[in-house]
């Protein structure tokens, strides 16, 4: 199974991430497990076409399965309520808003002028999206592995986490030394190099800042990373070596 990292409106890096994937997984017996840790959408600019190839999946990778991150938390929040259209710009909304072709007010602090951008991202967003993000998952147990967005709290078991430390957690889950029931599988933080060691896997590499989309492949005992990279000729992708561990 794979576990791709935070693809953040990075459509191309996901597409070239995808053919990686099927290509290396065409002679499998049944399609590759496909888990997505989250944050689709802000910052980059084809967060729509993200969530379209997300769904485009369900067909050639069925079973394939997606974790709520603390962005999607943001966009949904904001569907919910227009006031909480600031704090999304904040951090990345503007990108997501505009790629449904809609765009955000001047004077932000107008809330009649964010009424009607509510009412247009709400009119422009199609239903099989929103479906998307209702069934967005929280936390995903497989095996050994615990999959979540961000991370878990440390003085927490497993089974008793919040919500919004599985989907906004950084410290003291990232320093912590203390072993874990089951090894953690996160995006949320980002890193120019994925992170591994016997706690945690951590695959967020910045894609919209470095260009480098991240997944793990998680095979019984054998891990291994591949990346696509953005660069002069478009998107190339390659398998990373993994440091001791
Ligand atoms: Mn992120």
């Amino acid at each position: 199974m794979y576990a791709i990292g935070d693809i953040h409106g990075c459509d191309d890096l996901l597409s070239g991430l995808l053919e990686a994937v099927f290509e290396e997984t065409s002679g499998d017996a049944t399609p590759p497990l496909l888990i997505f840790l989250g944050d689709y959408v802000d910052r980059g600019p084809g967060s729509r076409k993200v969530i379209d190839q997300l769904l485009d999946l369900r067909d050639r990778a069925p079973g394939a399965r997606f974790l709520c991150g603390n962005h999607e938390e943001a966009m949904l929040h904001f569907l919910d309520d227009l006031e909480a259209g600031m704090a999304w710009t904040g951090y990345g909304g503007k990108a997501t808003m505009r790629s449904y072709g809609v765009s955000t007010p001047e004077d932000e602090t107008n809330l009649d002028a964010w009424r009607e951008t509510h009412q247009a991202f709400k009119a422009a967003i199609p239903e099989n999206h929103m479906r998307f993000l209702w069934g967005l998952e929280d936390r995903i147990d497989l095996g050994d592995y615990l999959f979540v967005h961000a991370g878990v709290h440390p003085q927490r078991p497993l089974n008793a986490q919040h919500v919004k430390d599985l989907r906004w957690i950084r410290e003291p889950f990232l320093s912590d030394s203390r072993r874990l029931e089951k090894v953690i599988v996160h995006g949320h933080t980002p890193m120019t190099e994925p992170h591994i060691d016997d706690r945690r896997i951590g695959v967020d590499t910045w894609a919209y800042r470095t260009g480098v989309l991240t997944a793990v492949e998680l095979n019984g005992e054998a891990r291994r990373f591949l990346q696509a990279r953005r660069g002069e000729d478009g998107v190339t992708t390659a398998v990373l070596s993994i440091e001791g561990d």
